[in-house]
């Protein structure tokens, strides 16, 4: 029998192959406290380790997906606490994450919270949904991967604006610049990301773990260091059950049926 982790800060559920975690702190905008990462990631975490689950979505509520990380807790702190603080080690344990996650952004989606929602994989964003990394207002900058993430999907120089000047996008400007996926009616929002989960969840297993770990190797590596990662996780799914599943219903003209081997 497994038993549930009782969380206070998130909410999660599972619809057919997908993981659904929702941040809930309504009072504080969902803002990041250590207690809701560290809900966060055991959830997506015991997602990560279930068959039975093949994607991930990530979300807030209307008004917001995440505020950022709780100013309230890190107001006081110092130099040293902050360079110490095992908070950073969250960003690191969704990157560790080996299937999809989603993030479903509604509402405002500032400092952590940005960057919660750029280590995803992809971004549905509803219409009325804001980015921004607010922190130069706070006398700070982004400290959880927000000047690089966001410069890599943005470009330098709406970074730069967002970054020294806390620009907020828009969603349809976040669309046009390339760090949200698609913007969908506010309330269609969390149903179109779990629907893109779902169609993923769907698809041979092993081939899109590997797929996403292929992409994320293009942040990391030089071209042909990433060509030549890409080359052996391409030959090593010849070793699975589905890829001589996928390529016989091909030639047979007929639906794969996906183990997941
Ligand atoms: N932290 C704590 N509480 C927050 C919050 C936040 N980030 N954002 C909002 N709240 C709280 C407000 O204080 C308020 O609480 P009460 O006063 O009712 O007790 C409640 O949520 C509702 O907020 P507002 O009254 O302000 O609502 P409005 O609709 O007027 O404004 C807003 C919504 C989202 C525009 C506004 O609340 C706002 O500007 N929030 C702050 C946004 C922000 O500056 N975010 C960046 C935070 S800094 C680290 C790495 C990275 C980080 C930390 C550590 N390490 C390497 C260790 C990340 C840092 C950040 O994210």
């Amino acid at each position: 029998m497994s038993i549930e982790p009782a969380y206070e800060n998130i909410l999660v559920r599972q619809e057919g192959r997908v993981g659904i975690v929702q941040i809930n702190r309504p009072k504080a905008m969902n803002a990041l406290n250590a207690p809701t990462m560290s809900e966060i990631m055991t959830a997506l975490e015991l997602f990560d380790a279930d068959s039975g689950v093949g994607a991930m979505t990530l979300t807030g509520d209307a008004r917001a997906f995440a505020a950022g990380a709780d100013i309230k807790q890190m107001a006081t702190s110092s130099a040293v606490e902050m360079l110490s603080s095992p908070f950073i080690g969250y960003w690191d344990r969704l990157r560790a994450i080996r299937k999809p996650v989603i993030a479903a952004v509604n509402g405002w989606c500032l400092g952590g919270g940005a960057e919660l929602a750029m280590a995803c994989d992809m971004i549905v964003a509803g219409e009325g949904a804001k980015f921004g990394q607010p922190e130069i207002n706070l006398g700070v900058i982004p400290g959880a991967g927000g000047t690089q993430r966001l410069t890599r999907a943005v470009g330098k120089a709406i970074a730069m604006e967002m970054v020294l000047n806390a620009r907020q996008l828009s969603a349809a400007e976040a669309a046009a610049f390339g760090l949200v996926n698609r913007v969908v009616p506010d309330e269609r929002c969390l149903a179109e990301a779990v629907r893109l989960a779902g169609e993923i969840a769907a698809r041979a297993p092993v081939a899109v773990r590997l797929a996403k770990e292929a992409v994320n190797a293009a942040f990391e590596t030089s071209l042909s260091e990433g060509v030549a990662l890409e080359r052996r996780l391409f030959s090593l799914l010849f070793s699975t059950r589905d890829q001589k599943e996928g390529m016989a219903a091909f030639i047979e003209k007929r639906p794969a049926d996906w183990q997941g081997h």
